[in-house]
């Protein structure tokens, strides 16, 4: 029998990581899981990720969306060793931590395989996608190996929760170009750094973030789960995007009520 990892023993995030994370709404932590950690999760991961992929075109016939990565979403329902990764107590933990909240819930989760001649990932908020009531939202960006600049690292723009030109705009060339020139204007610095193994990022969902191409021969395999608040509740839909999240994410979820649906338990609760 294989070992466990439960990744449930927790990672203390200190003041100064807690206020950076306040003013910028982004934040890389070092260390989140150890080498084992992560080869132990990483095949079995990557393995759903090829069984459930159905995308065979060559990157040059995709749009600038379908060239940035490979997306599965919700692998947690697929099988008991991808759940325990999702449903790990020490993520969900750093996420209660950084919102400040009591209690987090599942969003839901997504592989993001960036191939090997992979494009860019234009810049975008995530909560542009998102039916939900407040900005109490986070994504941990997990890379599943080293992942150099090259490889396509995950860049911010460190307290771009407070722009909100672009906050209309889908991921595509326009929001990198209307994007990029709103956060040059407004002076954001932009965070662009490599991660190491074990590295594991978190941001908000209207900070502004991007990815470079994958230049390497390798693909750069992220997993990524998202986090509300436990207390959110359901927004009426502003675009057809949010719509689709609603149907696909919480069903069965009611506009201005609580979402708890059997798809959005809660992750961690403070005692
Ligand atoms: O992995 C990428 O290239 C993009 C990730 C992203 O947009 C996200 O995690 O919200």
């Amino acid at each position: 029998m294989s070992e466990v990892f439960p990744l449930s023993d927790s990672y203390s995030i200190s003041d100064e990581q807690l206020e950076f994370y306040r003013k910028n709404r982004c934040i890389k932590l070092s260390n989140v899981f150890s080498a084992a950690e992560i080869t132990h999760y990483e095949e079995g991961i990557t393995a759903e990720v090829n069984r459930l992929n159905h995308e065979n075109r060559p990157l040059d016939e995709r749009d600038t969306y379908g060239k940035a990565f490979l997306q599965i979403t919700n692998l947690w329902k697929r099988n008991e060793l991808i759940k325990s990764f999702v449903f790990s107590p020490r993520f969900a933990r750093i996420a209660a931590d950084l919102m400040e909240v009591d209690s987090v819930r599942l969003y839901h989760d997504q592989a993001l395989y960036k191939e090997a001649g992979g494009g860019f990932t234009p810049w975008h908020a995530d909560q542009y996608y998102w039916p939900l009531a407040s900005e109490k939202t986070i994504t941990a960006w997990i890379p599943l190996q080293e992942t150099p600049l090259k490889m396509g690292a995950l860049e911010f723009s460190a307290g771009s929760h407070k722009l909100t030109i672009g906050r209309d705009l889908a991921i595509s060339d326009d929001s990198e170009s209307v994007i990029r020139d709103a956060l040059l204007a407004g002076g954001y610095k932009h965070i662009v750094e490599p991660f190491g193994l074990g590295d594991v990022s978190f941001h908000a969902g209207w900070t502004y973030h991007r990815a470079s191409p994958n230049t390497t021969a390798t693909t750069r395999k992220v997993m990524c789960v998202i986090y509300m608040d436990g207390e959110m509740r359901l927004g009426m839909p502003t675009n057809d995007h949010q719509q689709l999240d609603w149907d696909v994410w919480c069903p069965g979820a009611e506009v201005g009520e609580l979402i708890n649906t059997p798809l959005n338990p809660i992750l961690f609760e403070r005692l």
